[in-house]
């Protein structure tokens, strides 16, 4: 409270303070115990004057029972009971805590909070519009937002409610390129958007159409690809486009994000909410899809038949074979296959094989993890090969090493007027 923001967010800030106080069971009015009462704890006094709410100060940095004598003039701001703590050495942690259940309402009060139904990561560059898009998902000024880059200083959980479901969206800080990195809030961006990735059940990339793709973006792909997390891009502030068909800019995306291209692309106005809400539904359909598990039945018609229409090739002379496959695990969805030797599967035919599963089976937006295993002489497992004896007739071998991994949408899908893609999106959306 009390500062004036360099970057003329005061404000912004003191609506927030405003909402913070306005929502809280109880206040810590915290204070410098070490320091004595400044002229700014006078101000903060006096803003929690009219204040009803439960109020506690706790002076801080009181790091022994020494310093405790001098943060009693604290008493004489009158606001709350008064406890020497110290953040930094744990004391007193255990008597603040008690100080607090003491003073929130009775539980029957309370409300209990709904199970996460799904947490989202919201990551990209600065100034791309993603603390605009929580705060229209919360339908409340959650996060500050502004034309300054950086506004978001670090990663916030914003905790949301739609069709009876409860939902965690993580606002992070704009990630910059590390040449720039002049401060720490730029360099643990990267670092934080990482962590929000990690903790999130579908990562929204987003992005402004307005600007090249950048090596950041690039980065925080990538790591979303190697941490298998389910993912859309998100092109933000698609009003300033307007009326430029979505196809050049899809293309754009799919051209440099080659890896990634089973991530649906939504095109989107938060300002306006357009498209807001379909991003979210869109976000829980990718979630679903993560979670599936399919039955081993299943699953290994899919591979005989992939095996069938295309024979692993033959590698330093020896046959590969494949003998079974099953799930292991969801989020992400995790496939193990028996093999006579996983160094005999190269990259191509692994990437053919996940193709495969992603089309076949109710994957088809989400990264599938597949790992390979030497078939043990005791495992009774029967073989998945093609039926090389068998007379009857068989669709013609396709040749791996030239198969185009067709993706969502094509070169051509993406060509011409008639965008079977862009109507996609901006149907669905
Ligand atoms: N025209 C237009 N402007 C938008 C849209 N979404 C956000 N903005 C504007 O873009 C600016 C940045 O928005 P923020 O939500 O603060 O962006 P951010 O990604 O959270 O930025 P950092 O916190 O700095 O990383 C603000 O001036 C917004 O009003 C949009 O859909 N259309
Ligand atoms: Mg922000």
């Amino acid at each position: 409270m009390g500062i004036d923001d360099v970057d003329n967010l005061t404000a912004d800030i003191e609506r927030q303070i405003e909402a913070a106080i306005d929502q809280a069971h109880v206040i810590l009015f915290v204070v410098d115990g070490r320091a004595g009462v400044a002229p700014l704890d006078e101000e903060v006094a006096q803003r929690l004057r009219y204040v009803t709410k439960p109020i506690v100060c706790v002076a801080n940095k009181c790091d022994t029972a020494d310093f405790d004598p001098q943060a009693a003039e604290f008493y004489k701001l009158g606001r709350g009971k008064l406890i020497c703590v110290s953040a930094k050495q744990n004391r007193n942690r255990e008597e603040l805590l008690d100080l607090i259940v003491e003073r929130l309402p009775a539980q029957e009060e309370l409300e209990t909070p709904k199970d996460v139904a799904m947490k989202l990561a919201i990551v990209g560059r600065r100034n791309t519009g993603k603390s605009t898009f929580i705060n229209c998902l919360a339908e409340s000024e959650r996060m500050i937002v502004s034309e300054v880059p950086g506004t978001t200083r670090d990663s916030v959980d914003v905790r949301f409610e739609r069709d009876g479901l409860a939902f965690v969206a993580i606002d992070t800080a704009g990630v910059r390129r590390k040449s720039s990195l002049g401060s720490d809030i730029e360099f643990y961006s990267m670092a934080r958007a990482e962590r929000s990735v990690r903790r999130a059940d579908v990562v929204l990339m987003f992005m402004d159409p307005r600007e090249t793709i950048s090596k950041v973006d690039k980065q925080l792909a990538e790591y979303v690809l190697e941490q298998h997390k389910p993912a859309v891009f998100v092109v933000n502030k698609w009003d300033l486009m307007l009326p430029m068909p979505t196809g050049k800019m899809g293309n754009y995306v799919r051209s440099t994000f080659p890896s990634l291209d089973y991530v649906p692309i939504a095109f989107i106005t938060a300002k306006t909410n357009k498209n807001v809400h379909a991003v979210l539904n869109l976000a829980q359909n990718l979630h679903k899809q993560a979670s599936a598990r399919v039955g081993t039945g299943e699953l290994n018609k899919v591979l005989r038949q992939a095996v069938e229409d295309a024979a692993p090739p033959l590698r330093q002379n020896r046959r590969p074979k494949i003998y079974y496959g099953t799930q292991v695990g969801a989020n992400p969805p995790t496939i193990v296959l028996f093999t006579n030797g996983p160094e005999l599967l190269d990259n191509t035919y692994q990437r053919y094989l996940i193709k495969t599963f992603r089309d076949r089976l109710p994957f088809h937006e989400v990264p599938i993890k597949m790992h390979l295993r030497r078939k043990r002489r005791d495992d009774q497992v029967p073989v998945i090969e093609p039926e090389d004896a068998a007379p009857r007739k068989k669709k013609p071998k396709i040749d791996v090493s030239k198969l185009p991994f067709k993706t969502n949408v094509t070169d051509d899908d993406l060509r011409g007027g008639d965008n079977p893609y862009e109507s996609e999106l901006w149907k669905d959306l």
